[in-house]
């Protein structure tokens, strides 16, 4: 029997893939979970979000998995029986036993998710660690979020590490927010502060978006509205106008930079005749000439200035030539290694980078399918160049089904595994075609360490606040029984509080655990502001980017040696035109991008009714599309292309750029026996195909809308 206690407020911080980590007090009475609230600690800002702060509404959530299930009805039906712990462990241990006494153990495919980003209970790293001991299987690669941008930041600077800490906005005289959202998507507790306080001392904030998103509404002094997919050819335009008038920073150039000479050819239209003149990008993107040219300027001109990209124009078809043309924008005009610039990359500040679970990790040893080929090897059982078909398909922490583009196809590939099993909290749309459901533990019942991975150079210790329910286990505990009852010794030998003794002890300037604890926030003695590159400016001599040529590379050496027209060694435009599907078909005239919610992490929260309340789950039209299509505010529509269609309601506005139509991604999955996806889940609707740097395009669709 737990002790009866009088209320007390515990400490600690949600571990969701949102890189920020914000301090969360939560409130106990009685064992049970009473309230949570927020707040500011050691002069950082660290308050959180109302997704952290309705997490009570998750933890004792009406519909939470509290024992293991075994499938007894057709795949994807739901319908389960509970088994005991022992019934399922035996039988999923005796699966991989047989695969593994066969010498097989590459047809089982594990696929781990971004559900828990904490320091030990992480869905990827006691995934990693099973599977890695286990022998040589396969698993899947790609990153959805980054991808085009880490591809980006590697052929450029060498690093994705590329970003300056947020503290420094405060000293640049202009920040172009582009394809980013700050106030929803946050990219840590800090940024939207830090933009306040620029604002607050006169700093100009523009938004180029195609959404009149709430950032640009509350923060931004204006919104340029662009299509989507066409940011590169605007990019380059402004790169133009900056080497037509002359306006780079040249010694900057002549110093920091391989291939600017290059760059200038394609821009004046040496090379293909075709020079990228504002006027040229007006007609790709839709944004004035003058526009382009007033902001050019403004970039160039007024230093320091930061390009603040989002990832979400890069996860288009040829999203590495957004990252790549803003990186190069950024290098000619010198707004990079200065405090106050900012430079366009994979990933920005990061506090403590040897201790979370981000960064892929080099040197894997398993047969990897990309993100968006899933489904085509478990379809194609082998025939794909994967050397075996799927038999063991096990997916942790990760709603695949819903977040994998091209669902109608992800339901016919996951007939395909002989067993497949699923570690969540919840029943996802993923967790019904599995014949094994394993209920894992919330953060809120485990002691771990969060850390942010955007920015904020802190840490927080995760206080296990509550107990988990009997029939709930972490995903590390469930991989160490199953590894005993695999006789893989050494999988884990620690307890949870010596796996987080240990961490800190590798990690230089840390308390202990006991003291961390105490302490709940520990600052990292990071120097702030931080700014990346700024030991490559002020001594080039003795740190060379670590690029093939020691220098910011404009012309990629690396894209050089790959000879593929697809990704040339210059931030090239590459249109839908060039992509997998040639010309797009006219039948679909609206582009579709798919945008985060203010109310869910990707998928999460979307049956937890205190959040869905706060959604915005309307497909965004402009109000000429809509006119056209006898579309008024609020009618439901169904959005459909020749992969499937979806059922949601319209919101009429002018806040997006004509032509295209926008709908948050992560609603769930639900067919209706006319397979229309009742639920509005976007990725019904877009095609499995990926970048040639392997990007995942969920912002290229082509849609059609019409009243329901
Ligand atoms: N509230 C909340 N926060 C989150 C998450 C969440 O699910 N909910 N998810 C977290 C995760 S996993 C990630 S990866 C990040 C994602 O972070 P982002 O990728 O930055 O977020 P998105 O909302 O997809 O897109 C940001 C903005 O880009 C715009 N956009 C879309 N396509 C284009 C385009 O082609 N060009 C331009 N210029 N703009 C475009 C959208 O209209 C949107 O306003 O957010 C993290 N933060
Ligand atoms: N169309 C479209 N699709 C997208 C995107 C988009 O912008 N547009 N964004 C993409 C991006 S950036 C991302 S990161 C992916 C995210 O896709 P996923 O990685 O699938 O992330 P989630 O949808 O959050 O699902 C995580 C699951 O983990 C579970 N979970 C939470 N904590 C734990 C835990 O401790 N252990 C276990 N075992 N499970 C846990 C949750 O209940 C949830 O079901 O989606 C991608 N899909
Ligand atoms: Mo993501």
């Amino acid at each position: 029997m737990r002790r009866t206690r009088s209320a007390e407020e515990i400490t600690t911080t949600c571990s969701y893939d949102c890189g920020g980590r914000c301090l969360l007090k939560v409130r106990v009475d009685n064992g049970r979970v009473a309230g949570i609230g927020t707040g500011n600690r050691l002069g950082l800002h660290t308050k959180a979000c109302p997704r952290g702060l309705a997490q009570r509404s998750v933890l004792y959530a009406e519909k939470r998995l509290t024992r293991p299930l075994r499938r007894v009805g057709p795949r994807g039906e739901g319908s389960f029986e509970p088994v005991s712990w022992d019934a399922a462990l035996d039988r999923i241990a005796s699966e991989i036993h047989g695969i593994r006494e066969g010498g097989e153990t590459e047809s089982i495919y594990f696929v781990p998710g971004s559900g828990s980003l904490s320091t030990l209970h992480n869905t990827y790293r006691p995934v990693g660690r099973f599977f890695g001991m286990l022998g040589r299987c396969s698993t899947t690669r790609g990153d959805a979020s980054f991808e085009g941008a880490l591809q980006s930041s590697l052929a450029t600077f060498g690093t994705p590490m590329t970003g300056c800490s947020r503290d420094n906005l405060v000293h640049s005289r202009l920040i172009v927010l582009w394809g980013w959202n700050p106030l929803v998507t946050r990219f840590g507790p800090e940024t939207v502060p830090y933009l306040l306080e620029a604002r607050r001392s006169g700093t100009e904030i523009v938004c180029v978006d195609p959404r009149f998103t709430r950032t640009a509404r509350k923060l931004a002094d204006r919104w340029i509205p662009i299509r989507p997919g066409t940011d590169t050819a605007m990019l380059l335009a402004m790169a133009y106008v900056t080497a037509k008038e002359k306006l780079m920073d040249e010694p900057f150039v002549d110093k920091f930079t391989l291939g600017f000479k290059a760059f200038e050819e394609y821009l004046f239209g040496r090379a293909d005749g075709k020079e990228k003149t504002p006027q040229w990008a007006a007609e790709i993107c839709g944004v004035e000439a003058e526009e382009i040219v007033r902001l050019a300027r403004g970039y160039a001109l007024r230093k320091p200035a930061a390009l603040m990209t989002g990832w979400a124009p890069g996860r288009t078809l040829f999203g590495e030539q957004f990252h790549r043309a803003a990186s190069a924008l950024a290098a000619i005009t010198g707004n990079i290694g200065i405090a106050g610039g900012h430079v366009a990359g994979g990933l920005d500040f990061v506090a403590a980078p040897n201790v979370k679970g981000r960064v892929p990790a080099p040197g894997r040893t398993h047969h990897e399918v990309h993100i968006t080929e899933l489904y085509n090897a478990l379809l194609s059982g082998g025939s794909h160049g994967d050397p075996l078909p799927c038999e063991l398909l096990y997916i942790v922490g990760c709603n695949l089904l819903n977040q994998h583009l091209n669902v109608n196809k992800g339901r016919r590939a996951l007939m395909k595994p002989r067993v497949i099993v699923a570690h969540d909290l919840f029943l996802t749309p993923t967790a019904r075609y599995a014949d094994f459901v394993l209920p894992v533990s919330h953060f809120l019942e485990r002691d771990d360490i969060g850390q942010p991975y955007l920015g904020g150079p802190y840490s927080i210790f995760m206080n296990k606040v509550v107990e988990p329910g009997p029939g709930q286990k972490s995903d590390l505990e469930i991989f160490s029984l199953l590894a005993d009852r695999l006789g893989m010794e050494g999988y884990n030998n620690l307890s949870d509080e010596q796996w987080l003794e240990s961490f800190l002890a590798a990690e230089a300037g840390f308390p202990d655990l006991e003291l961390f604890r105490a302490q709940g926030v520990h600052l990292t003695e990071t120097s702030r502001p931080h700014v990346a590159f700024h030991e490559q400016m002020s001594r080039p001599d003795t740190h060379p980017f670590p690029t093939p040529s020691g220098k910011i590379e404009i012309f990629s050496s690396r894209f050089a040696e790959l000879r593929d027209p697809k990704v040339p060694p210059i931030p090239t435009y590459l249109s839908e035109q060039d992509g997998p599907s040639g010309a797009p078909d006219k039948r679909y005239p609206l582009l579709l991008i798919s945008t985060h919610s203010r109310a869910r992490v990707n998928s999460q929260f979307d049956n937890i009714r205190a959040l869905k309340k706060m959604a915005d789950d309307r497909v965004w039209i402009h109000s000429s599309d809509a006119k056209g299509r006898g579309i008024q505010e609020g009618d439901m529509v169904v959005v459909y292309n020749d992969l499937g269609r979806i059922l949601t309601p319209a919101r009429v506005t002018d806040g997006i750029v004509p032509g295209a139509v926008s709908l948050d991604q992560g609603q769930w999955t639900m067919p209706d026996d006319q397979n229309t996806d009742v639920g509005g889940c976007v990725n019904v609707l877009i095609p499995d195909r990926m970048s040639p740097t392997g990007a995942f395009p969920s912002n290229s669709c082509r849609v059609q809308i019409e009243k329901a």
